[in-house]
């Protein structure tokens, strides 16, 4: 069997120490590469003064990891610059907030061939290499410029706009041409499969014929694989001394009231501004609902050196203030917004605690909270999820209440159709929701794209 090079921007295995506040893909993966002895590349998230491309090895969770550091101009123009202020709003439909300037396009290009040159002694003639997300677009193309043969898959974690919006980019041929250097493209619907296609059509010359993909004279193939959480493990931390302590914390707090949850990063992306104006409608709709229900919001901080990030900061809590300033009572306060990290396992003990899941971004690749909210619930006496429509997620989840996340009167009325369903109604959805996120899991995503990519030729 194939050896396994996982690529991406940055390398988060957990550590020895267990759950703690490593992601479910940085777990999933991490499984992978244990059983494969295989290596995990990237970023080690430091800079140093010049660039050196020196790497460091370490044993990581028992798997290995391999780093490297970029400068600090990298930090700036490749990881704040080109990744979080060019493609990442407009790859989430904020084209208001794109910038496009030339140091941010040369510094993704610069970053890319450091990732290649970095990787390249390290790559044997067998080994599958899978590059993460669109930190890293052109890096199948970089390493075939330095004649590498092996077979390589992309996989996109965010949506891939409509073409309307692709075209925007300044260049954008360029960079959808190098995609079609890796052997397999994976997207996480098959709308976004859908766009791409779309695109391809229309800008690239060529055409979609199943599962391959012919644009700018070359061909490669492309496929929806929709990624899930490590349920297992998920599972399993609901039973975590953090995860009862959390839990028995929040219904003590609660005093009888009942607890709508919202966690998030906090991005612009995932509508915290929207749900909280929705959220007040629906105060404003349902008087008899005042001080009978919270909402705890739970937004990690992120991405902190890029503006738009300190700016939605600064709303969510003037909003916050305003709702708060308007309905508390001496004993009562609407919104508790949390603005910190926690750890996984105490996220699970939250979710139990919640009659209601609050999963409304305005984009979003596929939205693992969703899938982590029904693992948490308890079959007997599950909470509601609502989920926005425009979340990947909402392709598999059917069984959600779906609502459009641009309407606060959509929204206002789903949290008061959750609040007051019926016990057998929350069973039976649930039941779906929890069956579908248990068997499409990491352990299936990954297998799945592995598998495809392992079946894939260089030569299509
Ligand atoms: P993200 O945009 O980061 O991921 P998401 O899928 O919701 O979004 O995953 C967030 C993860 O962070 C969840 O596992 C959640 O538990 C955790 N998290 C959130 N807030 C936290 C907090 N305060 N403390 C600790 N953990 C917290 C990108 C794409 C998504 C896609 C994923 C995976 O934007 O659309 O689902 O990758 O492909």
């Amino acid at each position: 069997m194939s050896r396994l090079i996982v690529v991406s921007n940055r390398v988060n295995p957990p550590s020895e120490a267990g759950v703690g506040t490593s992601g479910g893909l940085a777990m999933a993966l991490a499984a992978a590469l244990r059983e494969d002895r295989g290596i995990w590349f990237g970023w080690s998230g430091q800079t140093t003064e010049s660039f050196t491309g020196q790497l460091s090895m370490q044993k990581v969770g028992g798997v290995t990891v391999a780093l490297m550091d970029l400068d600090e101009q990298d930090r700036q123009e490749y990881y704040n610059g080109y990744a979080n202020k060019t493609l990442w709003p407009l790859f989430h439909y904020r084209v208001d907030l794109a910038a496009y300037e030339r140091s941010f396009s040369e510094g993704y290009q610069r970053v890319n061939v450091r990732f290649a040159e970095t990787l390249l002694p390290l790559i044997e003639p067998d080994d599958l290499i899978w590059v993460q997300d669109y930190h890293l677009i052109p890096l199948a193309s970089e390493l075939r410029r330095r004649g590498v043969k092996n077979r390589i898959g992309f996989f996109l974690h965010i949506p891939w706009p409509a073409r309307g919006i692709f075209t925007t980019l300044p260049r954008h041929e360029e960079l959808a041409r190098t995609l079609f250097d890796y052997d397999l493209v994976g997207f996480q619907t098959e709308d976004f499969r859908d766009a791409f296609a779309d695109y391809v059509a229309h800008e690239g010359g060529g055409g979609v014929l199943g599962e391959e993909a012919t644009a700018f004279g070359v061909t490669t193939r492309i496929g929806a694989f929709p990624i899930g959480i490590d349920y297992a493990e998920f599972v399993a931390s609901i039973d975590s001394p953090q995860a009862e302590a959390a839990h028995a914390r929040i219904l003590a707090s609660a005093n009888g009231r009942k607890l709508i949850v919202g966690v998030d990063r906090l991005d612009y992306s995932k509508g915290l501004e929207d749900r909280f104006l929705a959220y007040e409608q629906f105060l404003a709709d349902n008087p008899d609902q005042l001080e009978r229900v919270f909402l705890l919001q739970i937004a990690t901080p992120s991405r902190d050196e890029v503006d738009a990030y300190q700016d939605i900061r600064a709303s969510l809590e003037a909003v916050t203030g305003r709702i708060n300033g308007e309905y508390s009572t001496m004993d009562w306060v609407p919104i508790r917004y949390v603005h910190r990290s926690h750890r996984r396992d105490e996220l699970a003990g939250v979710y139990r605690a919640a009659d209601v899941g609050l999963v409304t971004p305005l984009r979003d690749g596929m939205n693992l909270v969703a899938k982590e909210f029904v693992a948490a619930q308890d079959g007997e006496d599950p909470g509601v999820l609502i989920l926005s429509r425009f979340a990947g997620a909402a392709d598999q989840m059917t069984e959600a209440l779906i609502v459009n996340p641009f309407s606060r009167e959509e929204v206002a009325e789903a949290i008061r159709q959750a609040l007051a369903m019926p016990l057998e109604e929350r069973v039976r959805r649930w039941r779906a929701l929890s069956e579908g996120v248990r068997r499409d899991d990491v352990v299936a995503w990954r297998e799945g794209f592995v598998a495809r990519l392992e079946a894939s030729r260089s030569d299509v």
